[in-house]
């Protein structure tokens, strides 16, 4: 087979230095014209052999890094590999299974994708050698799917992650319900047992679809191999349109061995999948005629605005018609959180300013957001004063939860436009200056002339020595909720955390699937001491990888949320709440990572300062006030303007 050359794919030299010896012995082949080399390897040649693999592979890694300013190259790299593979083939071709599946992933657009081998998926991976794709291995298929999720959330695109069949599969389960949950889209690709021994218990067996069927927005198994082509080009449409999701395709390894047709690229019709992006003109006039009348409205919003892409039309909405904006936890970055309408989180754990509103408001219009439990409190008396407007894609949504006056279903950014034409400027004097009122009393705060290190003061520092631009992501516990609240988010895609299933162990993972997504941006996780235990592993996928993420570990030896609600709610009975961990600085340095400890309030400037510095992964272990809670609270179960711990630290 004809070989992808160097010199077809880069006209002009790139920006890489050459290193070792061999690196410049490769360097001056490519430079000479040389485009295939003929050879065996053997001993006294194999860092020759390791920098044509490495030299190849950092080309690539080069090109796709600054493919983003000479969109030419990306498409003269995917076109060189797909003109060897009848893209644009009019006519149905025949290929082995395995090829086909790797030729649609890259006629998809597929430039990443993460994943680990296994038996059933071996013939996959082996076309896989040789595609213009970035691949990377995990250390838990759990951690790769966390990637591709968040990898997904950083890009707006479908993230792909590839497992064998049985303990493989079951890997993925946590990493598929986070994105179910928090409708992030992703194709799953993973290996099944041979299509004879299925339903035998043969080795490594596991009944894929069945499991993952309630987690999936849909799933299917490859019987025929003709089925192949069009299954994975229907995956990636059904994941990625209308309200996102995971997709899961179980292929038996005789299906990836098989040879199978290639239909050419069709538009997909696929009856019973249809959404309605536009929204209903007469429920877009009622929603618009609302806002004008209203005194005392409220913009809810949730992970549907980012998802959707309607930020800006939000912004224009909230500004042209004057309506204070309050997000959910998925919402954070939709609006920006310093303008003057912001009134941050809302919810549990939310502002007290924000929860107020809502409860004083007598319009509230909810978009795309679902009216989560944590959001709402105690349903019946949430918004009372309300009439609810409910804009959401997913009609599944709208009358869940709560009674809805004018559902709107419709994508946010078409309906936000539509009705943003409709509306009319309004004052709000008393509105507005009533909601100063609260946010002067209560703002986000913590017992500032503490001694010890209080998890707010890190988390505010990061905030200013950033200055607002990294990319978060977080674990989940009390961590998740203190970054939600003393970081302000103004960009969306900048906060990616697990808020529907709450998942520990996701920040790790998601920071490197986000820093994948970013080359040239700071990516931190926030974690917890526990959160980070469950899958720290991948420290040495950030290692292997090159990967500059920043973990700021809030370390407070506990599951500190479990423990919170053991204080307050189970008479201080701590049980089995805190965990002995390693010294994480000096296990980051095994891993390979830079690795800092902090225990004392005046190193935690400096530290972060270091941190902030290091090209390399880092790690830093803040050794945090064990004891400290996350205020506001709104009890489970109690209303939303019934929050606790407001007089800890009110302003008189
Ligand atoms: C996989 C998983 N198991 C259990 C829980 C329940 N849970 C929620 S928060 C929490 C404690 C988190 O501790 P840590 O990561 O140290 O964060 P902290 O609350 O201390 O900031 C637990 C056990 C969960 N969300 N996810
Ligand atoms: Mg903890």
């Amino acid at each position: 087979m004809e070989t992808l050359t160097l010199s077809q794919v880069s006209p002009a030299p790139f920006s890489i230095v050459p290193k070792t010896g061999s690196d410049v012995i490769v360097a001056m082949l490519i430079e000479h014209g040389v485009d295939t080399v003929f050879g065996y390897t053997g001993a006294s040649v194999m860092p020759l052999f390791d920098a044509i693999f490495r030299y190849n592979k950092r080309i690539i890694d080069a090109i796709r890094r600054e493919i983003d300013d000479n969109p030419f190259v990306k498409n003269k790299l995917q076109e060189l590999y797909m003109s060897k593979n009848d893209k644009n083939s009019v006519e149905t071709i025949k290929k082995v299974g395995a090829q086909a599946i790797v030729d649609t992933l890259i006629e998809q657009g597929v430039e990443t994708m993460f994943g680990y081998l296994g038996g059933v998926v071996l013939p996959l991976f082996d076309k896989l050698y040789e595609a213009p794709i970035n691949f990377i291995i995990p250390r838990h298929e759990q951690g790769g799917c966390h990637m591709a999720d968040a990898y997904a959330r950083a890009t707006g695109k479908v993230g792909v992650v590839i497992a064998t069949s049985g303990p493989g599969s079951t890997n993925l389960v946590t990493g598929l319900a986070t994105a179910m949950m928090d409708s992030v889209p992703i194709v799953a690709l993973t290996g099944q047992v041979r299509t004879s021994l299925i339903g035998n218990d043969a080795f490594q067996e596991a009944d894929t679809t069945g499991i993952t069927r309630p987690i999936t927005k849909h799933n299917m198994i490859i019987k025929n191999p003709d089925d192949l082509v069009p299954a994975i080009r229907e995956a990636f449409y059904i994941a990625g349109t209308g309200r996102p999701g995971p997709v899961l395709i179980d292929i038996p390894v005789d299906m990836q061995l098989a040879e199978c047709s290639i239909p050419p690229m069709d538009k997909i019709d696929m009856p019973g999948f249809k959404h309605h992006p536009g929204g209903h003109a007469r429920q877009i006039d009622t929603a618009a005629k609302a806002v004008n009348e209203s005194k005392k409205p409220v913009l809810y919003v949730g992970g549907g605005v980012i998802i959707s892409g309607a930020s800006e039309e939000l912004r224009t909405l909230a500004q042209k018609a004057n309506i204070p904006v309050t997000t959910t936890l998925m919402g954070l970055g939709s609006y920006d959180q310093n303008q003057p309408e912001s009134l941050d989180m809302l919810g549990m754990h939310g502002s007290a300013y924000a929860n107020y509103a809502v409860q004083h408001s007598d319009l509230l219009i909810s978009v795309g957001a679902r009216f989560d439990d944590r959001v709402t409190g105690h349903l019946p008396t949430f918004a009372p004063h309300a009439k609810i407007v409910h804009i959401d894609l997913d009609p599944a949504n709208i009358g869940k939860n709560i009674h809805t006056d004018i559902p709107v279903v419709g994508d946010a950014k078409q309906v936000l436009a539509a009705i943003i034409d409709k509306v009319e400027y309004k004052p709000r004097k008393e509105w507005f200056e009533t909601i100063a009122t609260w946010k002067a009393k209560h703002p986000f705060t913590y017992d500032k002339n503490a001694d010890i290190v209080k998890p707010q003061f890190v988390i505010e520092e990061l905030y200013r020595q950033t200055k607002g631009d990294a990319i978060i992501c977080t674990g989940v516990g009390q961590h998740q909720m203190w970054s939600a609240q003393f970081y302000k988010y103004s960009h969306p895609r900048q906060f990616i955390t697990s808020g529907g299933l709450g998942t520990m162990g996701y920040g790790l993972p998601a920071a490197i699937g986000a820093q994948i997504a970013n080359p040239g941006k700071l990516v931190i996780d926030i974690d917890g001491d526990s959160s980070f235990n469950m899958t720290l592993t991948e420290l040495s996928t950030a290692v292997m990888y090159k990967l500059p993420i920043k973990v700021v570990l809030i370390n407070n030896g506990y599951m500190g949320m479990v423990r919170q609600w053991q204080e307050l709610f189970y008479g201080q009975r701590y049980s089995q709440s805190s965990l002995i961990s390693p010294d994480f600085a000096n296990l980051a340095k095994a891993f390979g990572c830079v690795g800092i400890t902090v225990n004392k309030k005046d190193q935690v400037a400096g530290a972060l300062q270091q941190m902030l510095a290091e090209t390399q992964p880092c790690v830093v272990d803040f050794q945090v006030d064990a004891k400290e809670n996350v205020w506001p609270m709104v009890p489970a179960g109690k209303s939303l303007h019934e929050m606790d711990g407001l007089d800890i630290f009110e302003i008189a």
